[in-house]
């Protein structure tokens, strides 16, 4: 599963020359600050879940140089069509630390006023579509906005994540159809994570890889190590040169593991080996990003000690401020559906808010219905 993969550093450091992106060291470092945040992200909400302050997270320790790498590829006009795993390209894309934060307390500051799941980002201002939870639904999304943009001759291009379980859906397939079929400045980018909650990826196909499934569909898949960040960060810029280009889609499978549930609400102690998981800790994306700045003079045990602060104190303000913020007025239960509320909404809006007003105080003002 782990060989033949394309990859430019390795688990132990060492890298191939040959294939180093011209990066500059400040974007290096920054992108390794940006692996640090996803992975902080994860520790911060796992804890705050557990303590009961929010409802629900779905982590991606170890697939943070996946997210990072590909979204780091894109021009602003470009669109992203996540699933629910990927803060990651979220924050490249510049959705800001505490919009993240609020949609996972879905408090009156989250952008989705607390309708969506948490986890479930999105962002306007980032072309960041908030997905829905439904595995695989954002995939035909993605091929629609990016047949759009190339019947306008607009170069811009849309990047769609799925998981190694959403290769099994109806939608997966249509929307490569059609992608091929259309020429779609379209990127999917599949994250093998090896596991589609307790379904290994072996019972997800009998194809010996996700990549090859690109041929059936007339364009190139290509299938890479998902946790060497350069790797992702090369063939992610390959595959939207060419869809800039005019050249089509391209299907891109990033090998990764997922290291931690598959959301707050699950136990994988009941379905996985542990093995597994300790040899996939051995292939940390960040460790090898770490390695290879080291080698580069762009790393020291002071830089590392005052990044983490720095992004400790970023979590310690977003999350102050978002355990401060209400709750999304009640009335928003019944707004943004149509310009103008039909009598009947108006008139359960009122009851509502009438309810609410008069248990005002009370344990059942939490759940005012
Ligand atoms: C159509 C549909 N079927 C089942 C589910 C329940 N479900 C939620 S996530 C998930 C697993 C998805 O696995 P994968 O695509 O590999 O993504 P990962 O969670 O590993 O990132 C399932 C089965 C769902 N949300 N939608
Ligand atoms: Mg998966």
């Amino acid at each position: 599963m782990y060989d033949n993969l394309f990859r430019i550093v390795s688990s132990d450091g060492r890298f191939d020359e040959r294939f180093e992106p011209k990066l500059s060291g400040d974007e290096l470092r920054k992108m390794y600050s940006t692996l640090v945040k996803v992975r902080m992200l994860d520790d911060r909400m796992l804890v705050l879940q557990r303590q009961g302050r929010v409802g629900f997270y779905v982590p991606s320790t170890g697939e943070e140089a996946l997210q990072v790498g590909s979204a780091w590829v894109l021009e602003k006009d470009d669109w992203v069509f996540p699933a629910y795993r990927e803060p990651g390209a979220a924050l490249v894309r510049g959705m800001p630390l505490k919009k993240i934060v609020a949609q996972i307390y879905g408090n009156a500051i989250d952008t989705s006023k607390g309708r969506q799941m948490p986890s479930h980002l999105g962002d306007r201002d980032a072309n960041f579509v908030t997905p829905s939870s439904p595995v695989a639904t954002q995939i035909p999304m993605a091929v629609g906005a990016a047949m759009a943009m190339g019947m306008r001759k607009e170069r811009n291009v849309a990047l769609v994540y799925f998981g190694d379980g959403a290769t099994s859906t109806g939608d997966f397939h249509v929307a490569m159809n059609f992608a091929g079929v259309f020429n779609a400045p379209c990127i999917f980018l599949c994250k093998n994570n090896q596991w589609a909650i307790s379904l290994p990826f072996t019972r997800q196909t009998a194809s010996p890889s996700v990549a090859m499934k690109a041929m059936a569909y007339g364009f190139e898949g290509v299938r890479i190590d998902g946790n060497d960040v350069l790797a992702v960060y090369t063939s992610t810029k390959h595959a939207v040169e060419n869809a800039r280009a005019g050249k089509g889609p391209t299907l891109i499978e990033a090998v990764t593991y997922r290291m931690g549930p598959h959301s707050s609400s699950d136990d994988p102690t009941r379905y996985r080996d542990a093995k597994e998981v300790e040899e996939w800790r051995k292939r940390d994306p960040i460790t090898r990003l770490r390695l290879y700045l080291r080698a580069k003079g762009l790393w020291d045990e002071k830089w590392e000690a005052e990044l983490r602060k720095q992004i400790e104190e970023e979590f310690n303000a977003a999350i102050k401020e978002q355990e401060a913020a209400p709750k999304p007025p009640i009335e928003s239960m019944f707004t943004d559906v149509y310009a103008e509320m039909p009598w009947n909404l108006r008139e359960q809006m009122e009851e509502t808010r009438a309810r609410a007003g008069k248990h005002k105080g009370e344990a059942s003002e939490q759940f005012p219905l």
